[in-house]
C-alpha cells in the first residue's frame, strides 16, 4: 500500500489556535494552550498516525512583532521550521479579517509556495454569519492558490478534511518514526514544566503571563524497594519583577497552591503516577532579554 510521511510546519499569528489544532489531531496534549498570546515558546513536534500516512507536525510560536529577545528567538524558531517542511498549515482566526501579522506570514509562505500550503480558517464556531463571505474572500485573496478549510480546533470540526488535503502534499515514504506510541520529542520534564506554566497562564492576568518561565529543579523517582510510589518534583517559577511575586503567591499562598494543585493533577495524568509537587517563586530581573538566562531556561540555542 502507498504510504506517505513527512513534516508539516504549523504557522500563524499568536492565538489563532495552532496548538489546540495540533493537540486535537495528534490526540495528545503536546502543547499547552491558553487565551494569552505567545503561549508556545519553542517549536514542538507532534506525530499523527493514520492509515496510509504519518505526519510530523511542528507547532511553532506565533509570528508577531517581537519586543524582547525571547520574542525574537520565538519568531526565529517559527520561521526556521519552514525550509525543512514538506508542507505547511497556515492557521488563521477566520472570525476576524486578516491582520498585518497574517499578511506578513502570507508573504513568508509565498516564497515557500502556496501549492504546498493548506490554509486553516479556524474558529469557524465564532464566525458571525454576516462576515462569512467577506472574511473568506479576504483570506482567499491573500493565499490563493492554497487550498482552504474552515475548522474549529475546539470541536474538531473538519480537522479530518484538513488531513485529507495535507496528506497528498507529503512525499511517498515509510514512517519517519517507527514506534507507533511515539508522539513528541519533549521529555516528561519539559512537559511537566509546561503544564505548570499553563496553570500560571490560566490563573494570572496582564503582564504576569509573558514574564513567567518554569524550571524543574528536582525530580526524584521513588527508590527501589521503597513502598512509597510518589514522585517528588520541585519547580521554580521565574518572574521578571519583584511586584509579580506576591501576585503569584497570593494571599496566604492561596494562588500558588491553586496553581500547584491543578498542575499536579495534569502531571499525574501525564506520567501515570502520584506526584508531590513543590513550587517556588523567584525573581529573574529582565530574564526575557538576557541571552544567558534564555539559554539556562532552554529557550535559545
Ligand atoms: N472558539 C474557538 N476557540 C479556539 C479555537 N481554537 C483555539 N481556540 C482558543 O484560542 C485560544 C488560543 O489557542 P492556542 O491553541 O493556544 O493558539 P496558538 O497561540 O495559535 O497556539 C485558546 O483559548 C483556545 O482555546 C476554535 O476553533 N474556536
Ligand atoms: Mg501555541
Amino acid at each position: 500500500m502507498l504510504f506517505r510521511s513527512g513534516s508539516v510546519a504549523i504557522l500563524g499569528r499568536p492565538n489563532a489556535g495552532k496548538s489546540t489544532l495540533m493537540n486535537y489531531i495528534v490526540g495528545q496534549k503536546v502543547a499547552i494552550v491558553s487565551n494569552k498570546p505567545q503561549t508556545t515558546r519553542r517549536t514542538l513536534l507532534g506525530v499523527a498516525n493514520r492509515p496510509g500516512a504519518q505526519i510530523a507536525f511542528y507547532d511553532t510560536p506565533g509570528i508577531h512583532e517581537p519586543h524582547s529577545k525571547l520574542g525574537k528567538v520565538m519568531v526565529d524558531f517559527a520561521v526556521q521550521t519552514l525550509p525543512d517542511a514538506d508542507a505547511a498549515l497556515f492557521v488563521v482566526d477566520v472570525s476576524k479579517p486578516p491582520t498585518d501579522e497574517d499578511k506578513h506570514i502570507a508573504r513568508l509562505l509565498k516564497s515557500f509556495g502556496f501549492e504546498r500550503v493548506v490554509v486553516v480558517l479556524n474558529k469557524m464556531d465564532r464566525l458571525r454569519p454576516e462576515y462569512v463571505q467577506s472574511n473568506y474572500d479576504e483570506y482567499e485573496e491573500l493565499t490563493k492558490p492554497a487550498q482552504m478549510m474552515m475548522t474549529s480546533a475546539i470541536t474538531g470540526e473538519n480537522l479530518d478534511k484538513v488531513l485529507d488535503l495535507l496528506v497528498p502534499l507529503l512525499p511517498e515514504s515509510p514512517p519517519l518514526f517507527d514506534d507507533p506510541d511515539f508522539y513528541t520529542s519533549q521529555t516528561v520534564r519539559d512537559m511537566a514544566s509546561e503544564l505548570i506554566r499553563e496553570q500560571v497562564l490560566h490563573n494570572t492576568r496582564e503582564e504576569v503571563p509573558h514574564g513567567v518561565a518554569v524550571q524543574i529543579e528536582e525530580w526524584e523517582e521513588p527508590q527501589h524497594g521503597n513502598t512509597s510510589e510518589i514522585i517528588r518534583i520541585s519547580a521554580l517559577i521565574v518572574v521578571e519583577r519583584e511586584s509579580q511575586k506576591p501576585i503569584l503567591i497570593g494571599k496566604k499562598g492561596q494562588m500558588l497552591k491553586k496553581i500547584g494543585t491543578a498542575a499536579r493533577v495534569q502531571i499525574e495524568s501525564l506520567i501515570g503516577a502520584h506526584v508531590f509537587l513543590e513550587l517556588f517563586v523567584k525573581v529573574g530581573e529582565h530574564w526575557r532579554d538576557s541571552s544567558v538566562r534564555l539559554k539556562e531556561l532552554g529557550l535559545s540555542e
